[in-house]
């Protein structure tokens, strides 16, 4: 039984009324001053889903990612340390909309929701919960966990810091492993790092082949990545973190992180630029699930390598290895992209690599639910985030290949590179550090140097142009986002335009974490992708 009396003191404590939330792309994510309504609501709402879930760990994340400071956001991780079910995300957002109207609308909404799903709200549960970096993160964490200590019996680990994968992973592993496994962020990194001790002695790699410079977007990343590498002999002096200033919080993604170096197409404040051809850098984002590397050529010219370019290296490289182990006629490989792919990605992996490729709508829960399709799949979005999921039979293949006895030696270090490689990954969810650490493993392993890496295939110039309009709601797509359907008419007039120009692609939809329209253009050339994303845009306002 709900105590109400409790309930309603602590609602006077946290809600306000007078704002509408909605559960986006990465969950609810506003200005912080707005959030203390949707934090005790989503507390309340994790713990329901636990005890939904017969008490297994559920995650919450307090993060606004690669948003400005001032920003905040919250989002629920379920056991396997995916995304929330997607039918949670209305429950989450009806009920945080019922506590902005009066307490008698949030009680009422919140014990129709415990009959409808038959819930005893005295029943076990167990919440995971960490933050990001942000100023707002103690008071936003403060009115989440009264939210969920309005039910009795939930336990609530609370992981301080980190960085959005760490927490996702640690709740897969809190439902996975026997209760007595200290489970916590020294494990992440032992996993990874024992998974990077592995394939670099398998493959006789001794040191790293360049020099490493991650900005770490004076967010979360920073802390964590020093106390993961710094611990590890083999990355003795061959890294360095710059925008490392965590504590700072206006300096979060000012002038640095993956977000702007993807977007402005140039080096964060803190790295150089030069033409130093024994150099890889990196940037994450402000929660570090996103990572972009860059270079600068022999002319100092600033070289992305984006999402796209890390699908296409993995997807690579496990077609290489798959074939070397025999098995590419009995595990599927796959790669999942967005409407934002460069068309050149897309091309080369069907075309080149002859690997096919679905395309689905933004956002990694789209991205990561068509990956598990393929007995290893690679998605990622083109700003960076993204991660390598591996099927249950890839498992089985890989380890019954491994126990027979009559392979060759070349197949069998194939079998235990790929199955090291599993581990390396964070497959929870995509992951700067994992990705860094997966992206830096292939390049030693295929003798790569970031050049080469990117002379794979050259992007199609592109431009992404934001449009604020009355209401975005109108802008309604099908097609994974590639088509308009309303407003009526506006789509035959993109494809009109579209026409006039080479290799020309270009589409239009709502944001799911702005209050903005996208428009999205590539083209054979700077100035006809430039032409061609002004003039949607003019027809879009
Ligand atoms: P929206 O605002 O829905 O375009 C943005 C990114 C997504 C994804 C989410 C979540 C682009 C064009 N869009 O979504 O890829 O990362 O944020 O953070 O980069
Ligand atoms: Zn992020």
């Amino acid at each position: 039984m709900l105590d109400t009396k409790t309930l309603e003191t602590l609602y006077e404590t946290h809600c306000k009324s007078g704002f509408t939330y909605a559960y986006g792309t990465a969950g609810f994510r506003y200005k912080a001053d707005v959030l203390d309504t949707v934090m005790f609501t989503t507390g309340v709402l994790a713990g329901l889903r636990s005890i939904y879930l017969e008490g297994r760990t559920v995650g919450v994340m307090i993060t606004a990612s690669h948003n400005p400071p001032e920003d905040n956001g919250v989002k629920i991780v379920d056991p396997k340390g995916e995304m929330l079910e997607q039918s949670w995300e209305s429950y989450a957002t009806d009920l945080a909309n019922s506590a902005t109207q009066s307490f008698t609308a949030f009680l009422a909404y919140l014990q129709n929701l415990v009959s409808e799903l038959g819930l005893d709200t005295d029943a076990l549960g167990s919440l995971a919960v960490a933050r990001d970096s942000r100023e707002s993160g103690p008071r936003l964490l403060h009115a989440l966990l009264n939210g969920s200590r309005v039910l009795p019996n939930i336990r609530i680990t609370d992981y301080g810091l980190l960085t959005t994968p760490q927490l996702h992973f640690l709740t897969s592993k809190r439902n996975e492993l026997p209760n007595d496994t200290a489970i916590d962020r020294f494990f992440y990194y032992k996993e990874f790092l024992s998974a990077w001790d592995d394939i670099t002695a398998l493959c006789g790699i001794q040191s790293l082949p360049y020099k490493l410079e991650i900005d770490a977007a004076n967010g979360i990343g920073a802390p964590r990545v020093k106390e993961m590498l710094s611990t590890h002999k083999f990355f003795d002096g061959v890294f360095r973190v710059v925008n490392d200033d965590w504590e700072t919080p206006a300096s979060l993604n000012h002038l640095c992180g993956a977000d702007y170096v993807k977007t402005n197409q140039r080096l964060p404040y803190g790295i150089q630029a030069n033409n130093d051809c024994q150099r890889i850098c990196c940037s994450f984002d402000g929660d570090a699930d996103r990572i972009v590397f860059y270079f600068c050529d022999s002319e100092g010219q600033f070289r992305l390598l984006d999402g796209d370019k890390m699908a296409t290296l993995f997807a690579k490289f496990f077609q290489d290895i798959l074939s070397s182990a025999n098995l590419q006629e009995r595990l599927s490989l796959g790669v999942v992209q967005t409407a934002y792919a460069n068309g050149s990605s897309t091309h080369y992996i069907e075309r080149v690599l002859g690997i096919p490729v679905t395309c689905t709508p933004t956002g990694v829960k789209h991205l990561h639910h068509e990956a598990i399709n393929y007995d290893i799949g690679v998605y990622f979005e083109a700003n960076g985030h993204g991660t390598v999921v591996f099927s249950k039979k890839f498992d089985e293949v890989v380890n019954s290949g491994l126990s027979n006895k009559h392979q060759s030696d070349s197949s069998l270090q194939s079998l235990e590179v790929l199955s090291k490689f599993a581990n390396l990954i964070n497959q929870t969810v995509g992951d700067a550090i994992s990705d860094m650490m997966g992206v830096l493993a292939v390049l030693s392993i295929l003798k790569w140097t970031p050049q080469k890496w990117n002379q794979e295939y050259t992007d199609l110039p592109n431009k992404l142009v934001k449009v604020l309009v009355p209401d975005r709601t109108v802008f309604k797509t099908t097609n994974a986002e590639r088509q308009l359907l309303s407003p009526l008419g506006l789509q035959p007039k993109i494809n009109a335009l579209v026409a006039e120009y080479h290799q020309a692609r270009s589409f239009v939809r709502a944001s799911g974490t702005e209050d903005a329209v996208r428009v999205y253009a590539e083209a054979s050339t700077r100035e006809e992708a430039d032409s061609l994303a002004s003039r949607v845009s003019q027809v879009v306002e």
